[in-house]
């Protein structure tokens, strides 16, 4: 028998318990483990079995680094029908998370008991596949139709109560699983329980099937996956179920040989990678109790809620006391959030509020914290200022963080006499809502101070990748340049909303026009505006009807008005009539006749600048792998998550053409599209960025 099942005979019951660290995924070895188990069990004159799982948890689904590579026997599918079928009673014990194929084999088995910490899904469609080994089958005829939609389309974990509710598990019970389980098993056979194949159930009651393809679809903005499901769900109650079966597996194996699956794979396992630094080996981070929080405005407030939600204390520094109040305000908005979503209990509210948080207007403050963040406005000299006094004013070891999101954290760090100490903590806005940390590793920063800001991040449950210094660091800079591209076609002829929704039908959350109204296009403005002051190539193309906007008073959603008009209470808006008669304008001026774009082209343009500036990126070490700016463009910036990231969707289009596109461009604007050193590279020795990845982890 397989190493991954170990086998026991407990009087007449059979225990086989999976033994596949660290979530018991179903890999080849252990379902031949499982087929041999079930087999020994019946040749050892068992009466009943009992599947659990060692460590952590049951079975957290089938093992999908054996993704893309050819399937072999025993299947999955095949696993669970040979449970199933079994003379002998079967029941699964579960804990911790039964998921996807895990939770399949668990519907199986005939009975199921977990304990009251167990959560059960089919999550199948957030890695871009759907149930393919009779989930979609066997839970309809469980708990019926529109419950199975609900979970197979969300990919939702169900916690054990609501599981027992909906009939997915028979029992929830406090103990060890092996002892719940066993206990159960005994009580069954002693009961004379019959077995219960749920393929034996009747088939459930149908739906408007294709009215329900064409919401799912429709609300899974351009996932194919869970509509996929739907089609699966549909033959669990037109079909019998084994051509039921039959039917899930040909649209499972669709979606299996789909660019989505692959991309949102690779999402999966690069978010899991980007905290993995060999740097960071063995590295012990800082201890960290307290952190100062320097300027209370919605960065700083949503850094300091954040940190409160993870347990730290806070100590907020403003410039006056009626700041500093303003700035409290705006936590404990934000912690009223959390409090109305059920996420805190009131008492853990008023904790947070009053002593975890302390408000103060004076540097001596600080004195005590293990951590600052500075975030205060986005100017070189202040920023200076600050850290100066910090320098004076901290303990020995204290880390100082800057939050800025352009400036270079070397000239930050070199006005304090301890660089080693100095880093950045890129957040990004709400902080406490956004996954992505950047942290922004300078010359000098010393490697515990690094290993500090990934805890930080850990502690706050943020996706957290490392970054050098450059102007925006990994984001904003990649940002800058494809913004930088969709500015070049609205001079050349497109619109700011053919631009949007183009971007939009590709899969991104919002256009750029969109976001830049969110963010602020003071924001823009200013970057523009030091840009300038540090001197433009003369090559580069700026454009400037935007900072008439700026300058009429108008920073997008915050004043009502920017690309959009927004209502108010409104997030969406119309477009604002003034801004293509000022874009009219600054094309006449310029001398430049509007042509057509499609949006076909527009994507092409638009992602072609953003692999470009990727590659360079990369290539100049500002990220350590293409991962790092997939995770990035994935968890800052709206990037789809089923094309993985904007380097996994650049191997997946093929780097040669998009290189030949920007050499096409390169003939109308060798500036801008100077083709990046790495992507010729790659082209050159026809390899892709995932090659790097994977040598980066070897
Ligand atoms: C499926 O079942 C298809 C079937 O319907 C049909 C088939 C025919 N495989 O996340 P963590 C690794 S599709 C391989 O850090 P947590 C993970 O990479 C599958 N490896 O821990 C990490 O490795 P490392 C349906 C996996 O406690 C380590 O385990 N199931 C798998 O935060 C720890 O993971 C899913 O989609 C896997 N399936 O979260 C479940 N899962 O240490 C996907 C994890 O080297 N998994 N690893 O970085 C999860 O959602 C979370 O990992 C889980 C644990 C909740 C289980």
């Amino acid at each position: 028998m397989s190493e991954a099942i170990g086998y026991e005979l407990i009087g007449d019951i059979a225990v086989l318990s999976a033994q596949n660290p660290p979530v018991n995924a179903l890999g080849l070895d252990v379902r031949q483990g499982l087929v041999d188990g079930m087999a020994r069990a019946e040749a050892d004159g068992a009466k009943a079995v009992l599947i659990y799982g060692e460590g952590r948890t049951y079975f957290a689904g089938a093992d999908i680094r054996e993704f893309g590579r050819p399937p072999t026997e025993p299947l999955l599918p095949n696993v669970c029908t040979r449970i199933e079928s079994s003379p002998l009673i079967v029941v699964s014990a579960l804990h911790g998370t039964a998921l996807g194929g895990g939770l399949e084999i668990a519907l199986g088995s005939h009975y199921r008991i977990a304990v009251p910490s167990a959560r059960v899904g089919l999550p199948e469609v957030l890695i871009g596949v759907m149930p393919g080994a009779g989930g979609s089958q066997r839970l309809p005829r469980l708990i019926g139709v529109d419950a199975s939609v609900d979970i197979i389309t969300s990919g939702r974990q169900v916690g054990a109560k609501e599981a027992l509710e909906l009939g997915i598990l028979d029992r929830v019970e406090d103990g060890a699983p092996r002892d719940i389980g066993l206990a159960y098993a005994r009580e069954l056979i002693d009961s004379g329980a019959e077995r219960r194949p749920i393929s034996e159930m009747r088939a459930p009651k149908a739906v408007d099937f294709d009215a329900l393809y064409d919401v799912v679809f429709k609300k899974s903005r351009g996932m194919i996956a869970p509509a996929t499901a739907v089609r699966g769900i549909q033959a669990s109650c037109e079909l019998p179920f084994v051509q039921g079966m039959y039917r899930e597996r040909e649209l499972f194996m669709e979606l299996m040989a789909s660019d989505q699956r692959q991309g949102m794979i690779h999402a999966f396992f690069s978010e899991r990678a980007v905290g993995k630094l060999p740097e960071l080996k063995g590295i012990k981070p800082r201890d960290l109790n307290a952190i100062g929080v320097i300027g209370g405005g919605t960065m700083g407030a949503g850094i300091a809620t954040a940190a409160l939600l993870s347990g730290l204390s806070v100590v907020m520094l403003e410039m006056s006391a009626e700041a500093a109040e303003a700035a409290k305000g705006r936590i404990e908005g934000n912690l009223g959030g959390a409090l109305k979503r059920g996420k805190l209990s009131q008492a853990q509210f008023e904790d947070l509020t009053t002593k975890a948080l302390t408000l103060s207007t004076n540097y001596e403050a600080l004195s005590d914290v293990d951590l600052v963040i500075e975030a205060v406005f986005e100017d070189m000299e202040v920023k200076k200022k600050v850290f100066t006094q910090l320098d004076a004013v901290c303990k020995p070891g204290a880390v100082l963080a800057s939050n800025t999101s352009y400036l270079d954290i070397n000239e930050i760090a070199a006005c304090t006499n301890r660089p080693e100490d100095v880093i950045g903590l890129h957040f990004f806005s709400p902080a406490h809502v956004m996954k992505l940390l950047e942290v922004v590793v300078a010359d000098a920063t010393a490697p515990d101070v690094v290993a500090t800001g990934f805890m930080l991040g850990a502690r706050m449950r943020k996706i957290s990748v490392r970054a050098g210094v450059c102007d925006g660091f990994i984001g904003n800079r990649i940002l800058s340049t494809y913004r930088t591209c969709a500015d070049h076609m609205i001079l050349d002829g497109a619109s700011p909303y053919q631009i949007d929704k183009a971007l939009t039908d590709f899969g991104f959350a919002m256009g750029p026009f969109a976001v830049a109204d969110l963010a602020g296009l003071d924001i823009g403005w200013s970057v523009r505006k030091r840009k300038r002051a540090e001197g433009l190539d003369p090559r580069a193309r700026d454009s400037s009807y935007a900072d008439k906007l700026c300058e009429d008073g108008h920073f997008g959603q915050k004043t009502g008005k920017g690309y959009y008009i927004y209502d108010a209470g409104k997030r969406a808006g119309v477009p604002n009539p003034d801004v293509m008669p000022m874009i009219a304008s600054e094309r006449l001026v310029k001398g430049i006749t509007a042509r057509e774009f499609t949006d076909e082209e527009i994507v092409r343009r638009y992602m072609a600048a953003m692999v470009n500036e990727a590659a360079k990126v990369v290539g100049e070490g500002i990220a350590r792998r293409p991962l790092d700016v997939d995770v990035t463009l994935l968890y800052g910036y709206g990037f789809p998550r089923y094309r993985g990231g904007p380097l996994k969707w650049a191997d997946m289009v093929g780097l040669p053409a998009l290189l030949a596109d920007i050499k096409t461009w390169a003939e109308e604007d060798d500036y801008f599209w100077q083709p990046a050193p790495l992507l010729e590279q790659l082209v050159a020795e026809g390899r892709t960025f995932d090659d790097l990845n994977k040598e980066a982890a070897q």
